[in-house]
């Protein structure tokens, strides 16, 4: 193995280059290798100045992360900055790739810095559950001033090289490599005479009125404590001598690392690499994707294609009468014009893309060229049937086929074709060109290069992909519906929507369960009602006060009234008195008394029922391990990353304790709560859910 920091020399300057690939994690050996490589130009006879640049792809992209929870081990990040910074000799910087983090508090230590045109730069610690720990909380506000620093610093978003050069975080942008640029800017300095220049010596900002700011962050970030703590770190860049600055922001990051908080985002941050990464599909090859179809222009149809528009994917659209084609137009236009009108989209783009790129028909036929096709159409089996028997009439042969559906059998919509093992489920989340998560649906068929085909769309289209089996709902819908299931049995036992609602939300959730419904439509809901009736378990409690109100057409935010009465221009609602009503007639009608409820209740139950139904997905093979539920539940139901996802927080809280709350439920609902057998298993042999991702590599 090469050392991790390679040093040369180059006439009077000395060059570190760094070498730890992928992405120059900045781990135990590399500072290391920093402190020596300084330490060595120092006492290298007639070297005046020392570059610092990443071999690869990219200058130093942080810490390494892997490290974090460990033992730290010397030197300290923050003492290698330091060290970089005390030499006598000129050190400069130049970046590439994306400098962050630990790599760009490397970058402030130096005491110039150059960078490419394309280089990104930040310090995302946030995103992790932490703040940047090794002195950039100090170094960054000497450069920026405070506010641009705590903008930067709690939002954790990366910043182009000339943003950078403008907010005075670099001092040059130069095309070229790493490398011919920081030697040009070096050799120009020494010319030029330049100094050695700390930022660490500069005054320190003016102050805000920082408590203020502390309140704003934390409200903003939903219980997120990390961005807050940002805040702090910077406050005391202004009131504290430089040294002592660095202590602070020390004492802070120790304190966000033995956070739950930092573990669940950590959690997050390595699930969501590991979600695509399946052992069966190592060796893979997906098919060729150059053309795709999608049928139905919904909602969903329109969303989805509009994801593959944007993905350079040419897209054949089908509906049923030219009608429906110019609606579904219409509707993809509308998507794209908001791309269009936040600049993300040029008009020469919006043009190509809905001119060239996209083709409406009303025929089968025209299907007949495309790789794979996407079928959206209305949620009935029998509907479904007829569109795949068209499919395999018309495409051509190797053409992946998919289903949209969210909860239909997709063994049985494969079996309908001649073709099964081209057969597969995509479950997109709508509005599907904005919704990051993609359900890939393995059904009993499906061949292994289909399955990788559907793994590779989702990569080109930016979506974060899990592998789900087949069954009613698969992974997210039917965890969904367990413990929206739960919430309602609160809701006839005492607790109120609104309660339920707010606890929720209190615990991070982007929306409580019933403001969701009222979103999603509460027809649905009803629709599903009504289907599942006649098979219904006589066990299931199923509350119907919601009928009444869809009887008379309140379907929630689209009708204006549902569990929240909406005004027009206001987007969120207020409790709809009407439902309270309907909801203690119910209960006086099963003759239940209704009892308090407290958050933290709330919240113990709809978790567990949850964190049961996901382990019973996991246990049955729907899901191959506890990350691919956490993952559904952070990209596609607003789960808080900050805890990691449900089966991360259950780890968090310990299983026993939990698998106990269950069971003390099941003695008052036996049918509805039924301990999954892989969680009495986990706790019966003293093991965690992440135990069994770690298994699973
Ligand atoms: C920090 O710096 C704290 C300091 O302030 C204080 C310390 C005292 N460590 O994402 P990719 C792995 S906190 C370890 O697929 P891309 C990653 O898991 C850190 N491993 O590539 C993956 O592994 P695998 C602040 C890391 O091109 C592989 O590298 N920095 C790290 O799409 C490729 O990654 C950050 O938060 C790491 N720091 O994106 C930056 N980074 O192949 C975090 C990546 O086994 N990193 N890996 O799956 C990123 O945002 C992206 O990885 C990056 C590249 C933009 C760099």
């Amino acid at each position: 193995m090469p050392e991790a920091i390679a040093y040369e020399r180059q006439g009077d300057i000395a060059i570190l280059k760094a070498q730890n690939p992928p992405v120059n994690a900045l781990g135990l050996d590399m500072r290391k290798g920093l402190v020596d490589g300084i330490a060595r130009a120092e006492a290298d006879d007639g070297v005046k100045a020392v570059l610092i640049y990443g071999d690869g792809r990219t200058y130093f992209a942080g810490a390494d992360i892997r490290e974090f929870g460990k033992t730290p081990q010397e030197p300290y990040l923050p003492d290698v900055c330091n060290r970089i910074e005390a030499s006598p000799l000129i050190v400069v910087s130049a970046m590439h790739g994306t400098a962050l983090g630990g790599g760009l508090e490397i970058a402030l230590s130096s005491h110039y810095r150059i960078a490419v045109p394309s280089a990104r730069m930040g310090l995302p610690e946030v995103h992790l559950g932490l703040i940047p720990g090794a002195t950039g909380t100090q170094r960054l506000p000497r450069l920026t001033g405070v506010e641009k620093a705590i903008e930067v610093i709690t939002s954790g978003r990366q910043i182009g090289a000339k943003e950078a050069q403008s907010l005075g975080i670099i001092d040059r942008v130069a095309e070229g490599e790493p490398r011919e640029i920081g030697l040009a800017y070096v050799q120009d300095l020494l010319d030029s005479g330049a100094e050695r220049r700390a930022v660490s010596e500069l005054p320190a900002p003016q102050p805000i009125d920082f408590d203020a700011a502390y309140e704003a962050t934390l409200k903003k970030s939903r219980g997120q404590l990390s961005p807050a703590y940002g805040v702090r770190a910077v406050q005391a860049a202004c009131e504290l001598p430089f040294a002592e600055g660095v202590a602070e922001e020390r004492r802070l990051f120790m304190e966000l690392m033995g956070t739950d908080q930092r573990q669940g985002m950590i959690h997050a941050f390595f699930s969501e690499r590991a979600v695509g990464k399946l052992p069966e599909l190592d060796g893979v090859d997906p098919r060729p994707i150059n053309a795709i179809a999608v049928i139905g222009g919904g909602t969903m149809g329109a969303g989805i294609a509009t994801s593959a528009l944007l993905a350079g994917l040419p897209v054949v659209l089908l509906e049923m009468t030219p009608e429906a084609a110019e609606a579904a137009r219409k509707r993809i236009e509308g998507n794209l014009g908001g791309a269009l009108k936040r600049g993300k989209l040029s008009q020469e783009k919006f043009d190509a893309l809905t001119q060239t790129a996209l083709t409406l028909t009303t025929s089968y036929d025209d299907l007949k060229d495309v790789d794979l096709v996407i079928e959206a159409v209305f949620e009935e089996m029998g509907v479904k049937k007829k569109v795949f028997a068209e499919l395999d009439r018309v495409c051509k042969p190797g053409a992946v086929l998919a289903s949209n559906t969210s909860y239909l059998d997709v063994d049985e919509i494969a079996a309908s074709t001649t073709r099964p093992g081209d057969v597969l489920g995509l479950h997109f989340f709508s509005p599907a060109h904005v919704m990051k998560l993609l359900e890939i649906v393995d059904a009993d068929k499906t061949a292994p290069e289909v399955l990788a085909t559907g793994f590779a769309l989702g990569k080109r289209m930016g979506k974060i992909s899990v592998r789900a089996g087949v069954c009613d709902g698969f992974i997210g819908n039917r965890i969904l519906k367990t413990y929206r299931t739960a919430a309602d049995h609160m809701v006839l036992d005492g607790a109120s929507p609104y309660q339920i609602d707010k606890a929720l939300t209190d615990f991070g959730f982007a929306m409580g369960p019933y403001a969701v419904a009222d979103l999603a439509g509460l027809d649905i809901g009803w629709a599903t009602r009504k289907r599942l009736a006649p098979t219904r378990d006589p066990r299931e409690r199923v509350p119907s006060y919601m009928d009444k109100l869809c009887e008379d057409g309140h379907f929630g935010q689209k009708t204006g009234k549902g569990y929240y009465i909406y005004e027009a221009g206001k987007r969120a609602g207020v409790p709809n008195p009407e439902v309270t009503k309907l909801i203690e007639a119910e209960r006086a009608e099963l003759g239940l008394s209704p009892r308090d409820f407290t958050d933290d209740e709330i919240i113990r139950r709809y978790m567990a029922a949850m964190v049961n139904e996901a382990a019973k997905v996991v246990g049955e093979g729907i899901a191959r391990r506890p990350l691919d539920v956490d993952m559904v539940k952070l990209f596609g139901y607003g789960f808080p990353r900050y805890r990691g996802g449900p089966l991360k927080w259950a780890d968090l809280q310990g299983l026993p304790a939990l698998l106990d709350d269950i069971k003390s439920y099941a003695r008052e609902d036996e049918y509805f709560w039924q301990p999954a057998p892989l969680l009495e298993q986990l706790v019966a042999e003293g093991k965690t859910f992440d135990d069994l991702n770690k298994a699973a590599g």
